[in-house]
């Protein structure tokens, strides 16, 4: 059976060494740090998360502040809201939750993020730093993830490791963390032929696709690391991963749970992202 790597509790020690760290810049440079937390319509996921946020940002003592903006708000509106907080001193980090409704364009609405703000290292310039492993701003997700594989004592040094799914914010930043670690990766997708067979050489699994339980305990080697990013809402309300954590769990050595895996690791990993935003501020 398969040790749970408990993600709540890998995070609340990331936030409590934030925490400590944002005490003594008070202490000794009498900052304050903030985030902005942006979030377009009403998609009930996107409140959990941002609500969550929020939370993380009393516990390590950062001001957040919220802009809640209606459904119908115009991407000139938007984009000028982002301006405003890209010029205000008392905002370290933006964050712009996605999805957006779909009269709104993410990638204009990211590109005019300053790149010094831009906690979710998705402006192409940040984007471009992970490439070659200059980590101004870590990725939030992927970020979470290594922090969740390195608690497991694991090496990924030259492991195979398969990444499942291919999208800006997980998939591809995730295969670079993997392969500045020096691991073997290989990212698989919609179009790959034998998904079973990719994901049954990998002793690290990561699967971040949106399909509910895709990896099954079958397709998976004996004692696999396996990190479920997915967050899927079933019918009934009940969250699921990309992973059948029943069947998986007797085969993996590790496994992270949904919820509390990945999720609050990726909150956790925001925090660090402001205070490095802050930090560089203030030259430190
Ligand atoms: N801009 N948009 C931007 N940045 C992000 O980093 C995100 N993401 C994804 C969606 N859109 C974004 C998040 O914040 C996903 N995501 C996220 C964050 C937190 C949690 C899940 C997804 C989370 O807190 N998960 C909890 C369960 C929450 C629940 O009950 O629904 C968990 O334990 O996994």
């Amino acid at each position: 059976m398969a040790k749970i790597i408990d993600g709540k509790a890998v995070s609340a020690q990331v936030k409590e060494n934030i925490a400590k760290e944002v005490a003594q810049l008070k202490e000794k440079h009498g900052i304050s740090i903030g985030l902005a937390v942006v979030i377009v319509g009403n998609n009930p996921a996107s409140r959990i998360y941002v609500n969550n946020k929020k939370k993380a940002c009393e516990a390590v003592g950062f001001e957040s502040f919220e802009y809640a903006l209606p459904e119908e708000t115009t991407q000139d509106e938007l984009l000028a809201l982002i301006d405003k907080l890209n010029a205000d001193d008392k905002v370290d980090g933006i964050l712009v939750q996605l999805p957006l409704p779909k009269h709104l364009d993410e990638k204009i609405v990211i590109d005019n993020i300053s790149p010094d703000k831009d906690v979710d290292a998705f402006h192409p310039v940040n984007v471009g730093k992970i490439m070659i492993g200059d980590y101004s701003f870590l990725p939030c997700t992927p970020a979470g993830v290594m922090e969740l594989i390195a608690s497991t004592g694991v090496e990924i040094s030259g492991k195979e490791c398969v990444v499942v799914g291919r999208s800006n914010i997980v998939g591809k930043p995730m295969s670079m963390l993997l392969l500045h670690k020096s691991g073997t990766v290989t990212i698989c997708h919609s179009r790959t032929k034998d998904l079973a067979a990719e994901c049954k050489r990998a002793d690290i699994l990561v699967a971040a696709v949106g399909v509910p339980k895709l990896i099954k305990g079958d397709m998976i080697k004996e004692g696999a690391v396996v990190i479920d990013v997915g967050m899927n809402r079933l019918e009934d309300g009940k969250l699921c991963g990309d992973v059948d954590f029943e069947s998986c769990e007797k085969v993996a050595s590790y496994i992270t749970p949904v919820p509390g895996g990945v999720g609050p690791m990726t909150i956790a990993m925001l925090m660090k992202n402001t205070l490095t935003a802050a930090k560089k501020k203030i030259a430190l």
